[in-house]
């Protein structure tokens, strides 16, 4: 196994995967920016290296600086964690051109999947099912329009280097596609720097249920079932749960094999994400593949009882898979819920310092900080300052651990959405199932509490 691994990130997922290489007796080294000299994840590292100004181009997604501080520990392997340089087949390259293993993807894989055009290509060519739609870009609006009129409005417009809905809008007729059209265009090249769009039909009330895959280099490849992250605000994950509420033993079974099948055709080698959405009859469609591991991870580690870092890790040195699908099995229920440094109501970020930072312990409840009882929350990051997962032999038993969690959580100095989740968890129709991606839109009323 590696001797000593570089983690390319900052936050909880270091310090998680910081957790997984103690246990595994390898050393480990942090790198981080001005703003975060005194992070918890560069003291539990045993080696940290100061990688540029607080701002992410000037260090977290600064190459030559990661590298620099990769050659100077004599680490073997990266870990990129998710976000910043973690679906970036350039980093992926360099990193290998400098003679350290990336834990991820070959290259290739990354790149094909980072282009959305081309994911929808390979997915349709391993015979899993894509949303109806483009099976090429589309480079002007009466080509678009040409598509749209042949399998029916409302379609979805969407940028090919997109994810997190930039670039995207759903349109119902002719005129709303005139309009749409060259400004989301232009929106996908001043943020990806690619203006390339593809139309998709839109589905109607969908649910977003994603597949964990793992996968080695021999040929390998399991399912861990299934994640439903439907309810989100604004493309941001709010609450996540394994297993989906919603889905029939029938679909997760389809679901996963068919994860399986595009693993397969792509000599996938890491653990991976396929999302897909799917409508109320159960169909279900490829949506997009993260080739990393993702922010909702635990909800699967928890349901059954493999690290998933672990494997990443494993897998990267070259090991084969020491279990095959018959071998896993699903236990119980877990919800994670991601807690952030915003104004419950405005759902602005809100930085600052924290004066007290308790976190309630109880059974079933596992916790993963980026934060501590002094920290200051900077304004220059993500704002997720925690995760709070809460399993149970069942859903209601997971549901009833995390209202109680919620309910002792205790932060001060700063805002968080708590409330909200509160009010979330709390809901008859979460109780009940109907996790929707309409579900924040249709039932949260802002509390007015200050938290
Ligand atoms: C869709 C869709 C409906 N139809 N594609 C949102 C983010 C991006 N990754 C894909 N998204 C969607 N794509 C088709 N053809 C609806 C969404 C969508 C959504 C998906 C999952 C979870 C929440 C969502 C909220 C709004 C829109």
């Amino acid at each position: 196994m590696f001797k000593k691994v570089l983690i390319a990130n900052r936050g909880e997922i270091a310090a998680r995967i910081i957790r997984t290489c103690k246990k595994m007796n390898i050393a480990t080294v942090a790198v981080y920016s001005e703003a975060d000299e005194q992070a918890t994840y560069v003291k539990e590292a045993d080696e940290s290296f100061l990688i540029g100004k607080p701002r992410v181009n000037e260090s977290y997604l600064n190459i030559d600086n990661i590298l620099h501080a990769a050659k100077e520990s004599g680490a073997e392997a990266i870990h990129p964690g998710y976000g910043l340089l973690s679906e970036n087949a350039g980093f992926a390259k360099r990193c290998r051109e400098a003679g350290f293993t990336f834990i991820g993807p070959s290259e290739d894989v990354m790149a094909t999947m980072g282009d959305k055009v081309a994911a929808r290509q390979a997915m349709k060519e391993a015979g899993v099912p894509i949303v109806p739609g483009t099976d090429q870009a589309v480079t002007d609006v009466e080509e678009a329009k040409a598509y749209a009129n042949e399998f029916g409005y409302p379609v979805m417009l969407k940028a090919a280097a997109g994810g997190g809905g930039i670039g995207m809008q759903a349109v119902n007729g002719d005129d709303e596609l005139e309009k749409a059209f060259e400004g989301n265009s232009k929106r996908a090249e001043s943020f990806f720097g690619n203006g390339t769009m593809f139309l998709e039909k839109q589905i109607l009330n969908p649910r977003h249920i994603e597949i964990q895959v793992l996968a080695d280099g021999h040929g390998n490849a399991v399912h861990l079932f299934e994640r439903e992250c439907s309810i989100q605000r604004r493309h941001q994950k709010v609450v996540e749960e394994a297993p989906s509420p919603f889905l029939s033993e029938s679909t997760r079974k389809d679901m996963g094999e068919t994860a399986i099948q595009a693993v397969q055709a792509l000599h996938y080698k890491n653990a991976g994400t396929i999302e897909f959405l799917v409508d109320r009859e159960e169909n279900f469609y490829f949506l997009e593949m993260n080739t990393r591991l993702q922010v909702e991870h635990p909800v699967t580690e928890e349901i059954t009882g493999i690290d998933l870092v672990e494997q990443q890790l494993r897998v990267a040195y070259g090991e084969e898979l020491a279990f095959r699908q018959d071998d896993l099995k699903r236990n119980g229920h877990a919800i994670e819920v991601r807690i952030y440094a915003e104004d419950p109501v405005r759902f602005f970020p809100s930085p600052g310092q924290l004066t007290k930072f308790e976190v309630p312990k109880g059974e079933g409840i596992r916790h993963e900080l980026a934060v501590a009882g002094n920290s200051m929350v900077t304004p220059f990051y993500d704002p997720m300052i925690a995760k709070l997962i809460a399993y149970g032999e069942d859903r209601d038993q997971a549901i009833f651990r995390m209202k109680e969690a919620l309910e002792n959580y205790q932060v001060e100095g700063i805002k968080t959405n708590i409330p909200m989740l509160r009010d979330v968890i709390a809901h008859d129709k979460f109780k009940q199932g109907a996790t929707e991606t309409s579900f924040v839109e249709k039932y949260y009323l802002p509390a007015v509490t200050n938290n």
